[in-house]
């Protein structure tokens, strides 16, 4: 086994992965990953994005996958390296985005015997990946060949096939590990470019076929991220008279259903009681809003159906009596009560004047730039938000919109961690421009990725809600552990956003108020780099806003 034979066999797997469909891949440094990161990188086929952090290479892929929805390839070097893809790998898992991670490894006579830079990479990830195969060494036979490239096509399919997910393949190079070149002519590959094996797409169902249940009367739709179709499923729910709760990340918050403040709506009791539907159809995953969890889990003996292509089993309340692997059926003519969907229309309403009286009437406030996000991005636009308060505010306080921009968020495990890397990746892959809406700890937990920036030449605008810390922990009850609370949970550190800008060689603006906000976004969009645009705001004022917005809808 020489290293033609590692190099062989290498290009015809990326080759092959080529071939299926794969285009991004995303390459670390190291030694002993040197034969698949050049092999990548040699392939015509694949854009290879270089990363200096293992760690913002996973979350990088992972956005251009969740983006592009179809696989992107990670490969690192051995040892820790492997284990800092593990957020992202977890993250996949946990959203349904699919990953090929390329890890190099030692070869078996190794391991466990003191070699440098050696761990044990066998299943690193556990159950957090559809499938794990450890390559092995091999010559590189015509026989081989053939099988190497039935592997990438089983991996790129296994990403793909039924609920999306990560596939970790670990490779083990022996030395040399570079070849000379030019390389052996390798004829295995199918004639005509086509994949070595063709896999048949997944198939997802559309409808009921005719079966299932015929909701009439009081019918409500919960939309939440991976919705199948969100524009038809609005237009839908207008044509039918069904009021449609729709997260922005679902991307069927939009036309004359969507009920765009449910999450201040469902707070108060005497509105849920007097909207109990009589069927719910949950779409997507679930949303992010507590008040609209907490409301569907309290109604056990309605009648819940969850249209759940992935097989997702999203339901904490245990409420769901029905599962359909399928998109949501949309029969015409349905017996819907009159002036259901009117009740829910005049409500919302009523909270939009809420917020125009105190939201918009405010210095630039935490809920006033979420809002005006989600109002002024141009519709070829992708928002790209950050966990903690910036998807929740974004849920609150959006209002529906006819061609609402795409957006995107980390919410498998709601981590904060890659979220910078992850809207470059969405970057890498996007038609139109990018808006990463971020707080200032998440920015900070992931300032390297901004390297993406100036290394990539990636556009990028990202808006930091600075707060000087973790304003989302104001809203629990831990915010009164005075004694501990502002230096262990809160965790203010002073950080100067311009300082970063500075460094990375990213654009810098600070604006004051909303019209200044709306300039600076125009300008980042505009000028296609990357900027940084940062808003500071106080986390105690912020708790007060919300409490006074909650207040007055209650009110
Ligand atoms: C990787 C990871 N570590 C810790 C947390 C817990 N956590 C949730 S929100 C948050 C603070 C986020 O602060 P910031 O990004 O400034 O947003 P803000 O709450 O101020 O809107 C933390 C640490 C997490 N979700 N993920
Ligand atoms: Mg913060």
């Amino acid at each position: 086994m020489t290293a033609t034979d590692t190099y062989l066999l290498l290009r015809a797997f990326c080759d092959e992965l080529a071939r299926c469909g794969l285009q991004h891949a995303c390459t670390s440094p190291g030694s002993r990953n040197t034969p698949i990161l050049l092999s990548l990188a040699r392939e015509p086929g694949i854009k290879s994005w270089s990363h200096l952090d293992e760690r913002c290479a996973g979350f990088f892929a992972l956005g251009a996958a969740k983006a592009s929805g179809r696989p992107v390839a990670v490969t690192c070097t051995s040892g820790t390296a492997a284990a800092n893809l593990a957020p992202a790998v977890i993250e996949a898992h946990e959203a349904h985005v699919p990953l090929l991670v390329l890890t190099a490894d030692r070869p078996p006579e190794l391991r466990e015997v003191g070699a440098g830079q050696t761990i044990d990479q066998l299943k690193l990830y556990g159950d957090a990946v559809k499938w794990f195969f450890e390559v092995g060494v091999h010559e590189a036979t015509s026989e081989n060949l053939r099988w190497i490239r039935t592997l990438a096509c089983r991996a790129y399919a296994t990403a793909i096939d039924g609920a999306p997910g990560p596939v970790h393949l670990n490779f083990p190079l022996r030395e040399p590990l570079i070849a000379e070149l030019p390389l052996p002519d390798d004829p295995t590959g199918r004639a005509d470019g086509r994949p070595y094996v063709i896999v048949e797409p997944p198939h997802i169902r559309e409808g009921l076929d005719g079966a299932g249940p015929h909701p009439s009367g009081r019918l409500l739709i919960v939309a939440g991220a991976g919705t199948l179709d969100p524009a038809g499923l609005a237009a839908y729910a207008e044509r039918s008279g069904i009021p449609l709760l729709a997260d922005p990340l679902s991307g069927a918050r939009r036309g004359g259903a969507a009920i765009a403040h449910y999450d201040l709506l469902l707070r108060s009791e005497a509105f849920t009681e007097s909207r109990r539907p009589e069927f719910i159809f949950r779409v997507g995953e679930l949303p992010t809003s507590k008040p609209l969890r907490t409301w569907l889990a309290a109604l056990p003996d309605v009648a819940q159906i969850a249209f759940d292509p992935y097989h997702t089993w999203h339901d904490p309340g245990s409420v769901v009596g029905m599962r359909i692997h399928g998109a949501p059926p949309r029969p015409d003519g349905l017996n819907i009560e009159p002036g259901w969907l009117e009740s829910w229309r005049a409500a919302d309403r009523t909270v939009a004047e809420v917020l125009e009286r105190i939201v918009d009437d405010q210095r630039l406030s935490e809920p006033l730039v979420a809002a005006r996000l989600a109002a002024q991005l141009p519709a070829r636009a992708i928002l790209f938000t950050a966990s903690s308060m910036p998807v929740r505010d974004l849920e609150e306080f959006a209002a529906a919109r006819e061609d609402p921009p795409r957006t995107l968020s980390n919410r498998g495990a709601n981590g904060i961690d890659g979220t910078v890397s992850s809207a470059f990746g969405v970057a890498a892959t996007a038609g139109g421009p990018v808006v990463l809406l971020i707080g200032d700890v998440a920015l900070a937990h992931d300032i390297g990725g901004l390297l993406a920036a100036r290394r990539l030449g990636l556009a990028l605008t990202i808006v930091v809600v600075n707060n000087d810390g973790g304003g989302i922990f104001h809203f629990l009850p831990v915010a009164g552990e005075t004694d501990a609370f502002e230096e262990h949970v809160a965790t203010p550190h002073g950080l100067d956003f311009a300082h970063a800008a500075a460094f990375y060689g990213c654009e810098y603006e600070r604006p004051q108020t909303a019209a200044e906000l709306s300039g600076a976004l125009g300008h980042a969009i505009a000028a296609g780099g990357t900027t940084i645009i940062e808003i500071r705001t106080d986390r105690t004022r912020n708790l007060e806003l919300h409490r006074r917005v909650a207040n007055a809808v209650a009110g």
